[in-house]
């Protein structure tokens, strides 16, 4: 599925400015233009747009309506692309059915068929998150309850475009690279029903450096991608009646017991896990807010992130090749944990959520296959892999992403080394969450470092994979200040910081570090939440806190 792209072949317009909404009821139909629905921008979550608490807090379905025209072309078929809607969603046009969004964080691309002068697009929205839903969770009593730390953002999050493609197009294409001494081959593949298809690839001053037809096409002396120097090509598709043209980088990527490696050399992981979360915006993707967080990796020195804990927008990723940030890439298998008693059992985490567990990686794969920056794969964040189902599950799931991707994979570790991990044998790189000093022996600074480096080492020698540890961090209030350093202060996160890169820097096999969080985020309320997960290094309007200089010169050196 290639992200819609205007050129001499095809047109695209945005949907994207004000909507008509309305909060519905379970059998809802558009089969009438709504009366009586309110303004509400797309892209962006609904719940921090209005001020009617209900609506806010609603438990259940949303309409979202908007009439558009655009210009219908002979021999055109169109199209309609959303980026994500939060979560499932029904999509009608001109009151009939065309199709549905399965998940929260993942694009919807359906013919629109019969287009008139003008149309009614109608989305429906369920915000539901149920044990066949990832991430999972439960309605009680008309509350959303769930397991993850981050707020249930709902509505359209992403971009929405209706497209157009001549009759026989370009559906889909592949490209591959291996380098291999003073050249690369770079392989194409291109799913179409034309007959034509010639393929150049252009450096980055626009100049042709190979040419060739799908299959391997060979670039003499080529530049390799990387956070140095993120060097993007551009692979132009031609056929009789369409053109594409999509960005790609070459390099090579291998993890072996103890690093992971870019371009056959060693990489050391620094940065953040972040999350898609602005004041007003929710979840809506924002390209002002993209690149302010982009600018603001690159300033810390920073080359890797995890799109904790979902796929980000593809706007996010092609950002993410162009600064030359390394992308461990997650699905939104989250808050599989804390369910009470076991989690992976039938009326929990059973065969329905496992198989679209696998649809997504297959999904996110099939999205995110052409970006040099994506170079891992997590298949989930935090589940209870501590649990004897829990390996029959993961070893289904594992095996089915390794039949769809080649990256390396990890899964994202909760579960404490002496309560026997039953996973973590299945992938290529353990990433383990480790708050020691915050969530256990609060405010002991002096244990942080010890404890820190015995896990590490604990699961490196047992596993003799490579570690990374994929969050540290504690909450801190920006402005609040104490000498000697007390917890939430933004001297007590940079000593707390400070302690777990001793750790890190003293333990063999430990290939990374990203910090818990990049900014401060918005969360389902709780006791130890104000206003938020506090844990950024920058606040929640991307200014930094006291810490950000001293990892951001730490960075600068560290390999
Ligand atoms: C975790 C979770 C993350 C939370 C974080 C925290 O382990 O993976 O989603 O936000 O801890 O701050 O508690």
């Amino acid at each position: 599925m290639l992200y819609p792209k205007s050129n001499q072949c095809r047109d695209v317009y945005s949907l994207n400015g004000i909507w008509s909404f309305k909060t519905v009821d379970e059998n809802y139909c558009p089969a009438e233009p709504a009366k009586d629905g309110g303004c509400m921008a797309v892209p962006a979550s609904f719940n921090e747009i209005v001020t009617d608490r209900k609506i806010k807090d609603h438990v259940g379905k949303v309409l979202y309506e908007k009439v558009f025209s655009v210009p219908v072309r002979e021999g055109m078929q169109y199209r309609l692309r959303i980026g994500a809607t939060s979560h499932k969603s029904d999509v009608y046009l001109n009151g009939a059915y065309i199709g549905s969004g399965v998940n929260g964080y993942f694009p919807i691309d359906l013919p629109l068929e019969n287009l008139k002068e003008e149309n009614r697009l109608s989305v429906v929205i369920d915000n539901r998150l149920t044990f066949k839903t990832l991430p999972p969770g439960k309605v009680v009593d008309g509350r959303q309850i769930y397991n993850h730390d981050f707020y249930n953002f709902a509505g359209i999050h992403r971009d929405v475009m209706v497209y157009s493609v001549p009759q026989k197009h370009i559906r889909d294409i592949q490209i591959k690279t291996v380098v291999d001494g003073d050249y690369s081959l770079v392989s194409v593949a291109v799913d179409t029903d034309c007959e034509k298809v010639v393929c150049k690839i252009k450096d980055k001053e626009n100049n042709i450096v190979a040419e060739g037809g799908a299959g391997l096409i060979k670039v003499p002396n080529p530049h390799t991608w990387s956070p140095e120097s993120p060097y993007l090509y551009t692979l132009v598709v031609e056929t009789e009646c369409d053109k594409y043209e999509e960005k790609f980088g070459i390099r090579k990527i291998a993890v072996d017991g103890k690093h992971f490696y870019l371009n056959d050399k060693p990489v050391y992981l620094k940065g953040f896990g972040m999350h898609e979360d602005f004041f007003i915006l929710g979840k809506g993707n924002n390209p002002a807010v993209n690149v302010r967080n982009f600018e603001l990796l690159k300033w810390m020195n920073a080359n890797s992130i995890r799109t904790s804990h979902y796929p980000y927008s593809e706007e996010i990723m092609s950002l993410a090749d162009e600064y030359g940030i390394l992308v461990i890439d997650e699905v939104p298998a989250v808050g599989m944990h804390w369910w009470g008693g076991l989690n992976f059992e039938p009326e929990k985490l059973s065969d329905d959520v496992k198989a679209l567990h696998k649809d997504l990686i297959a999904r996110l794969i099939a999205r995110d296959k052409n970006h040099p920056s994506v170079v891992m794969l997590s298949v989930a964040n935090e589940a209870a892999t501590h649990e004897d189902g829990a390996r029959t599950y993961f070893e289904d799931v594992i095996s089915f992403a390794r039949s769809v991707c080649d990256l390396p994979i990890t899964i994202v570790e909760f579960t404490k080394f002496d309560d026997g991990p039953k996973v973590a044998d299945l992938v290529d790189v353990i990433a383990i969450n480790r708050y020691y000093g915050w969530y256990t022996d609060h405010g002991a600074l002096d244990l942080v470092r010890g404890q820190m480096k015995e896990e590490i080492e604990k699961w490196h020698t047992h596993f003799n994979k490579p570690i990374i540890v994929a969050e540290f961090g504690a909450d801190t209030i920006e402005g609040l200040h104490s000498l000697p350093s007390e917890s939430f202060s933004e001297e007590f996160q940079e000593e707390y910081l400070i302690e777990n890169f001793k750790a890190f820097d003293e333990s063999e096999g430990c290939i990374g570090e990203h910090v818990w969080n990049f900014a401060d985020f918005k969360t389902k309320p709780g006791i130890t939440r104000i206003r938020g997960n506090r844990k950024g290094v920058f606040t929640k309007d991307r200014q930094p806190k006291l810490v950000a200089k001293t990892i951001k010169a730490r960075w600068e050196t560290k390999k």
